[in-house]
């Protein structure tokens, strides 16, 4: 299966989002992260897609999530798993590049309505200072037809 990342950057109650100016998920808010090399761990993959997309580099990486995305009706289907991960461990400002546009989000201003839609199930349960393990079956990119969502202390 494909792994992928995907890290929220954490400066009190701000999240720091990248507009992606291309590729996958074009259009949308989502964090940083991308994925992960052959002969990479997951956590070095994390680091180098933090520091290709907005130039920082990151210390200490809390894993609170791990989400498998199944795409039906597109070019390429199949299942992706997604780990999830936040950090407050990071010094400097993030930096525009090619790939992304970064900007500081209070997580209560989450943009829902312009980031990829199973967000607005599992933010929240990041939010609440849950762990957990989700599934979620698209129709095309933008429809959620099925998901589950547990808790799970094992992430
Ligand atoms: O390397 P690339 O930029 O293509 O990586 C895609 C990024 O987008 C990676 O951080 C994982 C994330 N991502 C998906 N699919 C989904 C999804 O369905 N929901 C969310 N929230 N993020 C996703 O690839």
């Amino acid at each position: 299966m494909r792994v992928l990342t995907l890290i929220f950057l954490r400066r009190g109650e701000e999240v720091l989002l990248g507009y992606k100016k291309r590729g996958f998920g074009m259009g949308q808010w989502n964090g940083v992260g991308g994925k992960v090399e052959e002969g990479e761990s997951i956590e070095d993959g994390a680091r180098r897609e933090t520091l290709e997309e907005v130039g920082m580099k990151i210390g200490a990486l809390n894993r609170f999530g791990i989400i498998q995305c199944d795409y039906r009706n597109v070019e390429k289907p199949g299942v992706i798993e997604i780990h999830l991960f936040d950090t407050h461990d990071f010094s400097g400002d993030p930096i525009e590049t090619e790939e992304i546009k970064p900007a500081w989000y209070e997580v209560s201003e989450f943009p829902f309505d312009h980031a990829w839609p199973d967000d607005r199930h599992w933010v929240p349960w990041y939010l609440a200072g849950k762990k957990f393990r989700g599934y979620f079956l698209f129709d095309g990119y933008d429809t959620i037809t099925e998901h589950e969502l547990r808790e799970a202390a094992d992430v």
